[in-house]
């Protein structure tokens, strides 16, 4: 195991070279991580040694080795994604999903986190907000071929994002290593008991392919939904812009619906909101003692969760969407199908 500044003069240079930059005025490139000369110029391509590669997706290994503590073991890997109807996209991924699988864990839990990365040539980490810890030290990039392991606590209750935090922190994000993280509040919500369906939906954003201008500069060709199960049989989707269209989240009238939402981003915010409803409860970033009553739509800074609750009184499918339609139009709508 090998660790690195997560910031640090050799994660700048590793900045300019993925990110083919021509201002790259710095010295020498790091060994190693240095990409073919033939693929540093031009964006939008398919890094040189991810050619060809697709790594399947490995499932995430989470065990409790305590009443508070928990291990986790996820993986930086390179793998496939259809995120427009036959659109694939070489995601860079935790776990081969992006977004990468849910975790949820217990407020009060200390996780030990073991980071395998398998990228043949970048380096990657992972940085959850979570927990409470120095990023310079748990943070830390892990180098290809290797592995990091790190300890920190979950303390506080929430609906958290997690991402990697090697440079150039967009391109790692944009390009699909993003996901969340839930802390379940050690004495609930006050709401537990009266929820008959719970789900979790994920906005994130595509662009060019691996095109750091693009990232920095543009607007992102489709803007998505995914959901993650919470339980056995529930769907698990990639964000894309049609599974949650063809495969509706389901309720009964009647029922109260639960959602944990995040915006992993990288850059815009959503303006969650569900046609057809008004949420009833709204615990912000999903830490119980942020109680929101009434609302119409809330709004997710980028990394932001929450746990939004409303009830569906009639039967019919209900769109849920980011209230930007310009993002909606590119994707972000899920449906919600209520029957009797
Ligand atoms: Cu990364």
């Amino acid at each position: 195991m090998k660790k690195f500044a997560a910031v640090g003069l050799s994660g700048l240079l590793v900045a300019g070279i993925l990110a083919g930059c021509t201002s790259n005025s710095a010295s020498e490139p790091v060994e190693k991580i240095t990409p073919p000369e033939s693929k540093v110029e031009s964006a939008s391509e398919v890094f040189g040694p991810h050619e060809g590669l697709h790594q399947e997706p490995i499932p995430l290994k989470m065990e409790r080795v305590g009443e508070n503590e928990v291990n986790i073991e996820m993986t930086a890997q390179i793998t496939d994604i259809e995120i427009d109807k036959g659109k694939m996209y070489k995601a860079w991924t935790f776990n081969g999903e992006a977004p990468g699988p849910v975790i949820v864990v217990n407020e009060g839990d200390i996780i030990n986190f073991k980071l395998v990365n398998m990228d043949p040539a970048i380096p990657h980490s992972m940085d959850f907000h979570a927990v409470h810890t120095s990023p310079s030290k748990n943070f830390a990039d892990i180098m290809p071929n290797e592995d990091g392991t790190f300890t920190y606590p979950a303390t506080k209750p929430g609906v958290f994002m997690y991402h990697c935090g090697t440079d150039p922190i967009v391109s790692h994000i944009a390009n699909g290593m993003h996901g969340v993280i839930i802390v379940k509040p050690k004495d609930g919500y006050p709401t537990d008991a009266e929820i008959d369906q719970e789900y979790l939906l994920i906005q994130n954003e595509w662009y060019a392919y691996n095109d750091y201008d693009a990232f920095i500069n543009d607007e992102p060709e489709h803007v998505v939904f995914s959901t993650k199960a919470l339980k056995e049989g529930d769907l698990n989707t990639n964000g894309d812009t049609f599974s949650l269209k063809e495969k509706p989240l389901q309720a009964k009238v009647g029922d109260k619906v639960r959602l944990y939402i995040n915006n992993v981003g990288p850059n815009e915010v959503s303006s969650f909101h569900v046609v057809g409803t008004i949420m009833d409860d709204v615990y912000v970033d999903g830490n119980p003692a942020n109680v929101l009553k009434g609302m119409q739509t809330i709004m997710l800074p980028a990394s932001g969760g929450a746990v939004v609750e409303f009830t569906v009184t009639e039967a019919g499918n209900y769109p849920i969407v980011t209230h930007q339609f310009k993002h909606a139009s590119k994707g972000a709508i899920a449906i919600l199908e209520v029957t009797e």
